[in-house]
């Protein structure tokens, strides 16, 4: 309670930021990265996604939030589109599901690209495969109208969801995300390894990318690019960070 009264406020007093954390290529360049919101409060300090997200979610404060994130996103975007050093970077958004589920949400993302003249290829939402599974004719409608404008859409968390692989024939997807918890596991446990190894192919032999997340070491990392895994996040290239933070990853 005490934190959703919080919640309404922050947007008014500039509370909330984006982290970014960089995602990089088989050879570790930085190819993009995912914005993460922070809320950082007067009394509390920084307040964890973990703890809010579903306080938003539940009183419907997550539809200004989302637009927030959104809005900030681009302008990031923006300003990477001016640096030469950084116009090649992606930049991905978390999307809820009371986000997706407006029946304005295209609307309103492509007026957000518009009016700070994105490149909708830069721009990647990343869902989750629980939001997929609802109202499969409004989902695959308003992916295909995404990925028309050019957006990309990522598979989060892919794995610990509902799975149903029919949604990856029906759907436009171009990346799914290999959840953390398998990664974790992937040099201690033979399960966790080929259950990274399975996804891969899989994605791949849908000709979709596949990005590991969660990677903390060199040993995760290398067993992940041997298995030709195409893209990586984790602690071990990068935790979330400042936009400044971020460039410096760029030799
Ligand atoms: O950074 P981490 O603690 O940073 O994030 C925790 C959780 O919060 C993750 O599941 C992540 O998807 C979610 N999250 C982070 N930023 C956002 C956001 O901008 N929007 C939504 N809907 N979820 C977010
Ligand atoms: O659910 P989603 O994938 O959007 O959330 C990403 C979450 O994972 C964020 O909380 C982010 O801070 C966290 N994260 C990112 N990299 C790592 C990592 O290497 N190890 C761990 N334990 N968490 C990570
Ligand atoms: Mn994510
Ligand atoms: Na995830």
């Amino acid at each position: 309670l005490e934190l959703s009264r919080g919640l309404r406020l922050a947007l008014d007093y500039n509370q909330f930021f984006l982290e970014f954390q960089p995602q990089v290529d088989r050879k570790g360049a930085l190819v993009g990265a995912e914005a993460l919101i922070r809320w950082s409060h007067p009394e509390l300090g920084l307040i964890p996604p973990n703890r809010f997200i579903p306080v938003a979610e539940e009183t419907g404060l997550i539809i200004p939030i989302g637009d927030w994130v959104l809005r900030n996103a681009c302008k990031q975007l923006q300003i990477w589109q001016t640096l030469s050093k950084a116009k090649h970077l992606t930049l991905s958004i978390n999307v809820s599901s009371r986000q997706f589920a407006q029946s304005n949400f295209v609307e309103q993302i492509k007026a957000c690209l518009n009016q700070y003249k994105i490149d909708p290829k830069r721009l990647e939402l990343e869902l989750t495969e629980s939001m997929l599974v609802k109202d499969q004719n409004d989902v695959i409608t308003k992916m295909l109208e995404l990925s028309e404008l050019g957006i990309q859409i990522s598979l989060d968390d892919f794995g610990t969801g509902y799975s149903s692989l029919t949604y990856l024939k029906r759907m436009p997807i171009r990346q799914l995300k290999i959840d953390q918890s398998f990664v974790k596991d992937i040099n201690m446990d033979l399960d966790s390894a080929n259950l990274c190894d399975a996804i891969i192919s899989l994605g791949h032999s849908l000709s979709l990318e596949v990005i590991a997340e969660g990677v903390e070491t060199l040993d995760q990392f290398e067993y992940l690019a041997q298995r030709n895994c195409d893209l990586f996040q984790g602690y071990y290239f990068g935790k979330p960070s400042s936009a400044d933070q971020l460039l410096k990853l760029i030799s």
